[in-house]
């Protein structure tokens, strides 16, 4: 028995049913999905790897890279998808800690990594976004059958890393059950079949894009409408043949702001689903006034899957992501004392529930920090719940931003910036931003007499640090202001620069 592969892909085997719709015209159904991926989980086993060890990717959205996951699960292997934009040296980092002993990278980036994941004790195999690279090769002449490797729902599934306030990103570990439980939860809340066909446009290296999107719809049967990455004409073009579809609220800005966008273009859709940063309220109301539809806010992590949605039938509530989801219970507490504050007033939020994670791979003393004996997991997001039960996130007790839907912590961007010469010392804020939500903005303080240069500092951080954690503004200050008791109050910069970006 393995409960995720047999309830996500093991009960599509033979079917000629569609799956993936792709950019290209063809379409693939489940039987040829798969078909590659059980000629990908021998390669895997050929490789040497054994259940529960890991596997890193990092590979452009295709067909290929979704049957890798599949394929990682059906062989027991645990999947750990990496953000194409990070760099070497952030990539050298996932490996190291996870232990990683087959690490899938773009070919175009072979050379350059070798050395490093071979220094490391990996294997290096090769896929690009067009599917071709040494792994498919190898995958070409196997089998098409695999004898599924038992697991339990208590086994590890994936990693996913999450940075973390102090600037070492912590691998979270899911477990199969994890995952399916939020599935078989969220198929039913938002009401998909296999009549549904889902448009695509989300990287599936993130929770969003590969559980709460790709998961669903395996489980439900329906098809994908599968975009290498979100392209404005794409979506245009793609939406009359849809039912539904899930983005970051960037998605729903920019479709809005596109005259084409409008309500015939939308008239055949069932649900538009958001997260994974808040959606303001004013965006709700404009995609309703453009579409007649209310778009469906949830809220989710990747510690977490899925905590809240707003309702299917009732009434969806712009600027609160709705109830916890069944299964999941919630909580808002006093930071300080733990005790759950009276309904109605701001909190930390807590969930605990078949959804949680196990824990940060090799952190334990994270892993305590943030999640209790008893099982509830402590968010870092602030928030109320109002007597109808709604959620409400009104801000983050973490120093995080977040930026079209990728999560930025500033410690990591300060720790790279705090080490060129010149530099005193940073304090990295996010700012309102018109299409990313919120942007980053480096404010320094120069060394007594040193005048840092601009594009040296910019250099430092392309170095080291994926393009979308880059200041998109570094500001120059004589000091930073600080409270009586020395900590640098970032309220204070996030207020002086909240018009930076503004349109
Ligand atoms: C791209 N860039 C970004 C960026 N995405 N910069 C900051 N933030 C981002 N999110 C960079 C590009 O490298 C480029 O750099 C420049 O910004 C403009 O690129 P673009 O072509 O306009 O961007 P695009 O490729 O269209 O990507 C924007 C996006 C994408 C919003 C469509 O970032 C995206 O798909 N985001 C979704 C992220 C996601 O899935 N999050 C879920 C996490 S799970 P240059 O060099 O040209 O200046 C989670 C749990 C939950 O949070 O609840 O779901
Ligand atoms: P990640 O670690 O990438 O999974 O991001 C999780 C964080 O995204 C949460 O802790 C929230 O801060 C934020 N988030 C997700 N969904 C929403 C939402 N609907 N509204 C506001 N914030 C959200």
């Amino acid at each position: 028995m393995n409960p995720l592969y047999d309830r996500l892909f093991g009960k599509h085997a033979g079917k000629d049913t569609p799956f993936l719709h792709l950019a290209s015209g063809e379409t693939l159904i489940h039987a040829a999905f798969l078909a590659m991926a059980a000629r990908m989980a021998h390669v895997l086993t050929g490789a040497g790897l054994r259940p529960g060890d890991r596997l890193a990717a990092q590979v452009e959205k295709s067909p290929q890279a979704l049957a890798l996951y599949a394929a990682c699960v059906q062989a027991g292997v645990v999947f750990l998808p990496l953000n194409t934009a990070y760099t070497r040296d952030e990539l050298s980092y996932f490996i190291e800690n996870s232990g990683a002993k087959l690490v899938i990278g773009d070919p175009a980036k072979a050379d350059q990594l070798r050395p490093m994941v071979e220094g490391l004790g990996a294997q290096l195999m090769t896929l690009a976004g067009d599917g071709t690279g040494s792994f498919t090769e190898a995958a070409n002449g196997q089998p098409e059958q695999f004898d599924t490797v038992d697991r339990s729902a208590d086994d590890l599934a994936a990693f996913l890393y999450t940075s973390g306030t102090t600037g070492r990103s912590k691998g979270a570990m899911l477990t199969q059950g994890n995952l399916l439980s939020n599935a078989e939860v969220l198929v039913d809340y938002w009401r998909f079949t296999s009549d549904d066909v889902l448009l695509h446009a989300l990287p599936i290296f993130h929770t969003h894009g590969l559980f709460v999107a790709t998961n669903i719809m395996l489980l439900a049967g329906g098809s994908m409408i599968f975009l290498p990455k979100f392209d404005q004409d794409q979506m245009i073009a793609r939406l009359p043949q849809a039912t539904s579809m899930m983005g970051v609220p960037t998605f729903y800005t920019r479709l809005l702001d596109d005259p084409r966008f409008d309500k015939a273009l939308t008239q055949d859709m069932r649900l538009f689903i958001s997260g994974s940063a808040p959606l303001l309220a004013e965006t709700h109301v404009r995609f309703e006034e453009r579409t007649g539809h209310r778009i469906l806010e949830r809220y989710g992590m990747t510690e977490t899957n899925m905590n809240t949605s707003n309702p299917y039938d009732g009434e969806r509530r712009a600027g609160t992501v709705g109830f916890p989801l069944p299964g999941v219970e919630l909580k808002i507490t006093n930071p300080d004392t733990g005790a759950e504050v009276p309904q109605g007033e701001v909190g930390q939020i807590e969930v605990r529930g078949p959804n949680v994670f196990k824990g940060y791979w090799q952190m334990p003393e994270k892993t305590a920090a943030e999640l209790r004996e008893d099982g509830f997991f402590i968010t870092g997001d602030l928030g109320t719940q109002d007597a109808d039960g709604y959620v409400t996130i009104v801000g983050r007790n973490k120093d995080l931003i977040i930026s079209g839907g990728y999560n930025i912590y500033p410690k990591e961007i300060e720790l790279v910036l705090d080490d060129q010469p010149g530099v005193l010392e940073s304090a990295v804020i996010g700012v309102p931003h018109p299409d990313f939500g919120e942007t980053v903005v480096a404010v320094i303080v120069p060394e007594k007499g040193a005048q840092p240069d601009e594009d040296a500092l910019m250099a430092a951080c392309t170095d080291s640090l994926a393009r979308f954690k880059h200041p998109r503004r570094i500001i120059t200050l004589p000091e930073l202001p600080r409270n009586t008791m020395g900590k640098v109050q970032k309220n204070i910069l996030r207020s002086d620069y909240a018009g930076l970006f503004s349109a």
